[in-house]
C-alpha cells in the first residue's frame, strides 16, 4: 500500500522533469571494520564489509531505497539523509529518539524517499554521537535540468573530515565528566580527506571539473585552496546560486559546496597542489594553529612529479553569507513566528558540563517526539514532550530564527527538514541580534547549515511548509552529545494519526520502547509528567547495546505500553 500510493506521484513527477523516474536501491549490512586512513588502524563503521561507506546517487525524481540491517552486535545504529526533507516521510528523517527508535543489533529498516531536490548530500548517523566512528556517506542527486549544465565536463567528489584515533563513546565520556570545566569537545588527531589522505583529482588540461565538496567533520572546519585558481561556486548546501568566484572556501561541519574548477592552458607541464587545513581554532582569525593539513594534487600527467606545495599565509575566505540564491528570490516575509535562541555552556544540576538554548539543554526522552505528536490527542501541549526544547510552528507560518552566540567559538547550526535563508550573519564580536532588520540580506543566500561566528549572531527564515519534527542543532557533533538541540514541532495538527512503518515499530518494541503516549509512554494522561527524564544522565553509554543497568527500565516501560490500548497507525 505505501509503496502503491507513492508509485502514483512519482509516474506523475517522472512526467514533469521528463525522465524515467526509477528506484534506486541499497542493500546494507553495517559492521564493525578496521581501517587506517591516516595509517593508524582502528575500528570503524562500515557498510557491506567495507569502509569508506559507498555513495548513493539518483536523479530527480527517483525513489531512494535503503535496506539497512544492524549487525554491528554491540551498538545500536540508525540513518539521517542530511538536507533531504523527508516531505511526507517525517519517520524518515532518522533522528533516534526524534523520528525513530534506534536500530538494535540484528534488527532492519527501510527507509524510502524520494530525491526531490538535486544537490550534493550526505548520510550519516543521528544516534548517539555515531558517525565520527566513520558512519557517514556522500548523498548525490543529479539534475537533469541542471542550469549549470554545459559548464562542466566531469564531476569528482571531496570529502574532508577530522579524525579520531579514539572511538566515540570514551571521547564523549571524557567531554561530559564533571572536571571538563573549560567545555572542551574532544580534540582531532587528524585530517582525512576522501577518507584517507592522499588526494589525487585527474585534471585534464580544457577541461572544467565541477568538484563537490564535503565536510563529515564532528569538530573542524576545513579551510580549502587550489593555489592560484579559482574556484566559481554554484551550489551551497544543493542550493544553486548566483556563480561566484572565490580563492579560497572555509567548509563548516556538514556544509557542501559544489565548485567548477578548470584546467587552464598554465597547467600544462606540471601536476597542481591543493591545500586542506583543518580549522580546530576557535575563530581562525585570532592566533589561529594549523596542526593537520592535507595536500591533494590535480592530475594533468600522471609521468610528472608529485612534489609542490600550495602555502598559504592567511586565510581569507569568501564570507559564505554573501552568496546571491540562483533564483534571487527575495527575503521571505512577514514572520508570523520568531524562534529566538541564546546559546552558552553551563552545568546542569548535578555540575556536567552542558550546552544550553536559553537556559536549557535537550534531554532524550522515551518515546520518539513524532509518535507522542502522532498519538497524544493535544499535540499543541508542550508538557508532553519533555524536555526537547520544543517549539510550535502551525502550518504556512514565516518562521524566523534568531540564534544569538554568546561563546567566543564559531559554531555551524542545521535545520532539519529545510533550506533557510541566512538574512543575517556577521562577524565575530557584533553581540546578540538587536531587534532590527537593518542590514538584512534582501535576496538572501538559502542552505541548510549556517556557521554562526563567536559573540555573534544569525537570522534565518524558512517557511513552515513540512509538517513533522525537525531538530535544530550545532553540527559539532559533539556539542550534540551536550545537548545543544532543540525540537521544531511543524504543524502539529497535521501530525495527529501520522502513520508509522511497520519495521520501525518493531525496531522500538524489541526493546520495550513505547510508541505511544508522552515522553514516558503515558498514553492515559499525556499531560501527566511524572517519571519523565528531567536531568541529563551522569553517565554515558553512546549507542551501547545493551545499554548498561537499563534492562529493568525497559522491562517496566514494556508493561506500561503493552497495557495501553494506543498505538500510531501502521502503513503496511
Ligand atoms: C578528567 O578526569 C578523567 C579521569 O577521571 C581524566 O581522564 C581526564 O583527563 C580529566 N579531564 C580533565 C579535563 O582534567
Ligand atoms: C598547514 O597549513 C597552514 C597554512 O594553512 C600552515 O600555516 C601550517 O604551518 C601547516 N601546518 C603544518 C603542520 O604543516
Ligand atoms: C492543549 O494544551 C495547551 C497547553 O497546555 C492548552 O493551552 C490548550 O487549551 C489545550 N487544548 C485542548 C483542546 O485541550
Ligand atoms: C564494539 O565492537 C567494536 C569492534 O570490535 C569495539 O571496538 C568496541 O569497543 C565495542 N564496544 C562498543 C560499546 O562499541
Ligand atoms: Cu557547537
Amino acid at each position: 500500500m505505501f509503496i502503491k500510493t507513492h508509485l502514483v506521484s512519482l509516474f506523475a513527477l517522472g512526467q514533469v522533469v521528463g525522465t524515467i523516474a526509477k528506484t534506486v536501491s541499497y542493500d546494507w549490512e553495517i559492521t564493525w571494520v578496521n581501517a587506517a586512513p591516516d595509517g593508524f588502524e582502528r575500528p570503524v563503521i562500515g557498510i557491506n564489509g567495507q569502509w569508506p561507506c559507498p555513495t548513493i546517487e539518483a536523479s530527480v525524481g527517483d525513489y531512494i531505497k535503503v535496506n539497512m540491517k544492524n549487525s554491528l552486535g554491540n551498538q545500536t545504529t540508525g540513518l539521517h539523509f542530511h538536507g533531504i526533507n523527508q516531505i511526507n516521510t517525517n519517520y524518515f528523517d532518522g533522528a533516534s529518539m526524534v523520528n525513530q527508535c534506534p536500530v538494535p543489533p540484528g534488527q532492519s529498516l527501510t527507509y524510502t524517499f524520494i530525491a526531490d531536490v538535486p544537490g550534493t548530500y550526505w548520510y550519516h548517523s543521528h544516534n548517539m554521537g555515531q558517525y565520527p566512528d566513520g558512519f557517514r556517506g556522500p548523498l548525490i542527486i543529479h539534475d537533469p535540468n541542471d542550469p549549470y549544465h554545459g559548464h562542466y565536463d566531469e564531476e569528482v567528489i571531496l570529502t574532508i573530515s577530522d579524525w579520531y584515533h579514539s572511538q566515540t563513546i570514551p571521547l564523549v565520556q571524557a567531554m561530559l565528566s564533571p572536571n571538563n570545566t573549560q567545555f572542551r569537545p574532544p580534540i582531532p588527531d587528524n585530517i582525512i580527506v576522501n577518507e584517507g589522505q592522499t588526494s589525487n583529482i585527474q585534471f585534464d588540461i580544457g577541461k572544467t571539473y565541477r568538484v563537490r565538496i564535503l565536510n563529515f567533520a564532528a569538530l573542524g572546519s576545513a579551510m580549502l585552496h587550489f593555489d592560484s585558481h579559482t574556484m566559481s561556486v554554484i551550489q551551497i548546501d544543493a542550493s544553486y546560486v548566483q556563480k561566484q568566484e572565490v580563492y579560497q572556501l572555509r567548509i563548516a561541519p556538514a556544509e557542501r559546496y559544489d565548485v567548477l574548477i578548470s584546467g587552464i592552458d598554465r597547467d600544462q607541464g606540471r601536476n597542481y597542489p591543493f591545500l586542506v587545513s583543518l580549522d580546530i581554532n576557535k575563530d581562525f582569525q585570532v592566533n589561529p594553529q594549523w596542526p593537520h593539513n592535507v595536500t591533494g594534487y590535480l592530475i594533468t600527467d600522471s609521468k610528472l612529479a608529485i612534489d609542490s606545495v600550495d602555502v598559504v599565509d592567511v586565510w581569507l575566505p569568501f564570507d559564505d553569507a554573501h552568496f546571491v540564491p540562483y533564483d534571487n528570490q527575495p527575503a521571505l516575509g512577514p514572520v508570523t513566528k520568531y524562534w529566538e535562541l541564546d546559546f552558552d555552556f553551563g552545568l546542569d544540576a548535578n555540575g556536567y558540563p552542558r550546552a544550553f538554548f536559553n537556559g536549557k539543554t535537550y534531554i532524550t526522552q522515551n518515546v520518539p517526539t513524532l509518535y507522542t505528536a502522532a498519538t497524544v490527542e493535544n499535540n499543541t501541549n508542550p508538557a508532553i514532550y519533555g524536555e526537547v526544547l520544543p517549539f510550535f510552528a502551525e502550518y504556512g507560518d514565516i518562521v524566523q530564527i534568531v540564534i544569538n552566540n554568546v561563546d567566543s567559538a564559531i559554531h555551524p547550526f542545521h535545520l532539519h527538514g529545510h533550506t533557510f535563508q541566512v538574512l543575517d550573519r556577521p562577524q565575530s564580536g557584533a553581540g546578540k541580534w538587536s531587534g532590527s532588520d537593518g542590514g538584512a540580506n534582501l535576496t538572501p543566500p538559502k542552505r541548510d547549515v549556517i556557521s554562526v561566528n563567536g559573540n555573534s549572531f544569525a537570522v534565518l527564515r524558512f517557511v513552515a511548509n513540512n509538517p513533522g519534527i525537525f531538530l535544530f542543532h550545532c553540527h559539532i557533533e559533539w556539542h550534540v552529545e551536550m545537548g545543544l538541540t532543540a525540537t521544531l514541532i511543524e504543524a502539529p495538527e497535521k501530525l495527529k494519526n501520522y502513520p508509522i512503518p511497520r519495521d520501525m515499530l518493531d525496531s522500538c518494541s524489541a526493546q520495550g520502547i513505547p510508541t505511544a503516549g508522552n515522553a514516558v509512554g503515558n498514553t492515559d494522561n499525556p499531560s501527566d509528567t511524572t517519571g519523565f527524564i528531567t536531568t541529563p544522565p551522569t553517565s554515558y553509554y553512546g549507542a551501547t547495546w545493551p545499554a548498561p543497568g537499563t534492562t529493568q527500565k525497559r522491562r517496566e516501560r514494556q508493561v506500561r505500553s503493552k497495557s495501553s490500548q494506543s498505538s500510531p497507525r501502521e502503513i503496511w
